[in-house]
């Protein structure tokens, strides 16, 4: 449970923990409940919360069977098909699959899925044909001639393929005028492609990937360095797909976690939960609007693949400068170093951009994990942003933490080194402490002293922090 600042007159209790069953999958969304003054529900934001189930969904496996895949490769994508169908048996989805090389061959339909629903059986006679790819051939094929009420097919069920290749089309001449593609269009087929392998690493086959895609083409082209990810994309598949299932097939929303880490908090009319699970774990800012109706989704403009397992929102500030707004988002995990991204508010509060990144220096550092807005003269602007790197390590030395203050990023002083200690784990600006007018700053080290913890206190100056005093938490104990 976490108690966040509330949004007067309410109390907030929040339990990020809170999971959501579709099927046999478990969804951690979260949720917070607002309190009135006497502790009685008034409402609560499940958000990023999707119901699942709603649509029927009938799914088309369109996988290549080429020359250039060796038989281990082949027979990975079969395993990742059933695995798909096992995971997602007791759903309203229903599945055909089709290889694709020279030739196209259904190796079972709708109607074949719905008599016997036994994926290892519906595979077990698919040959490798390894010879072209013809991918053309194989789409225009599908659209007309497995999603059919005759083959299973059922009557306002989403339509999705999702083709699986290692190469680009040898078949052009087969899309003349985009005809393969307005075939798959004409009959609603949502398009996902997943391309394998060292073909995919350029732009210009990356592009011709996008072609046969459905739109927005970001999200609809996985691109796998090799086989073996395959096996780690089941998760992502399964959000698409159950986001598909409830929603227009042009609207592609994401499963939203709310992590047990994630920060929560108030801001005059808002409320900002961070998201670190979203998209793949790139993660992401939710922000509950002004009297708490719609949300807003804040993250890097467009996805960037550098992005994932970045756990954006794992901790959150807020700043003012200038009289403006902005968010400080820390992505603790970005590329294994870390990053705070700040986003401001540009024309309107709820328009949110990315205007600077702070670069963590340490691989496992944790650079951002936690992070400390500071308005030193409590003039309303923000003076400085302490970022906490925790589990940096240097000069026997566990832990640091970095001073922001706009211009530049400096090192808040420590002298005692404690190469365990988690510096900066915990932060907070104090009211005035030493009567100066100026606000000071405690800085925790819960590992310090084998274990014993101690913070560290930095009075506050006009532009900058003080040296600091250690305080031992143990000996502060002791001595009441
Ligand atoms: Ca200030
Ligand atoms: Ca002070």
């Amino acid at each position: 449970m976490i108690l966040p600042p509330s949004l007067p007159p309410f109390l907030q209790v929040c339990g990020p923990g809170k999971a959501q069953h579709c099927d046999k999958n478990l969804y951690v969304s979260g949720i917070c409940y607002l309190m009135d003054t006497k502790h009685h529900e008034t409402r609560n934001i499940t958000t990023g919360y999707q119901k699942c189930l709603k649509g029927n969904v009938d799914l088309v496996f369109l996988f290549d069977g080429s020359q250039s895949m060796s038989t281990d490769n082949f027979n990975t994508i079969k395993e990742f098909m059933i695995r798909v169908m096992e995971e997602l048996h007791n759903s309203t989805i229903h599945f055909a699959a089709v290889q694709f090389s020279k030739n196209v061959n259904v190796a079972f339909q709708f109607n074949d899925y719905i008599r016997d629903p036994n994926p290892q059986k519906l595979l077990a006679k698919v040959e490798h044909e390894a010879l072209v790819t013809n991918t053309f051939k194989a789409i225009e094929y599908v659209a007309q001639n497995v999603f059919t009420s005759e083959n299973g097919m059922r009557e306002g069920a989403n339509k999705v393929m999702i083709i699986i290749t290692d190469g680009e089309a040898t078949d052009e001449y087969n899309n003349v005028d985009g005809k393969s593609i307005r075939a798959a269009k004409k009959k609603g087929i949502l398009r996902l492609v997943i391309g394998i392998g060292h073909h995919f690493n350029s732009t210009e086959s990356q592009q011709k990937l996008q072609t046969i895609a459905s739109e927005p083409t970001q999200e609809f082209v996985k691109v796998l360095a090799g086989f073996e990810e395959l096996k780690d994309s089941f998760n992502d598949l399964q959000s698409k797909i159950y986001a598909i299932e409830g929603t227009d097939v042009d609207i592609l929303t994401y499963f939203l976690f709310i992590s047990l880490h994630a920060p929560l908090t108030a801001w005059q009319d808002r409320i900002v939960l961070g998201a670190v699970g979203a998209d793949n774990w790139a993660g992401g800012l939710l922000e509950q609007q002004k009297g708490l109706i719609g949300e807003k989704f804040i993250t890097t403009p467009s996805h960037r693949k550098e992005m994932d397992g970045a756990y954006l929102g794992y901790s959150l500030a807020f700043l003012q400068h200038q009289k403006k707004e902005f968010y400080a988002v820390g992505a603790p995990r970005y590329q294994h170093v870390g990053r705070v991204l700040i986003f401001g508010a540009r024309s309107s509060p709820s328009n949110w951009t990315l205007t600077q990144e702070i670069e963590g220096k340490q691989i496992g550092s944790y650079f951002g994990g936690v992070l400390c807005s500071v308005d030193l003269d409590n003039n309303n602007e923000t003076d400085l942003l302490l970022i906490g790197a925790p589990q940096h390590f240097e000069d026997m030395k566990g832990g640091r933490v970095y001073v922001y203050s706009w211009a530049q990023v400096g090192k808040l002083g420590k002298e005692t080194g404690y190469s365990l200690g988690r510096f900066g784990a915990a932060m907070t600006d104090l009211a005035d402490i030493n009567g100066d007018g100026l606000a000071d700053v405690a800085v925790g080290a819960p590992l310090e002293d084998e274990n014993r913890g101690a913070v560290y206190i930095y009075h506050g100056f006009p532009s900058h922090l003080a040296a600091a005093f250690r305080m031992s938490l143990l000996r502060a104990t002791e001595s009441q």
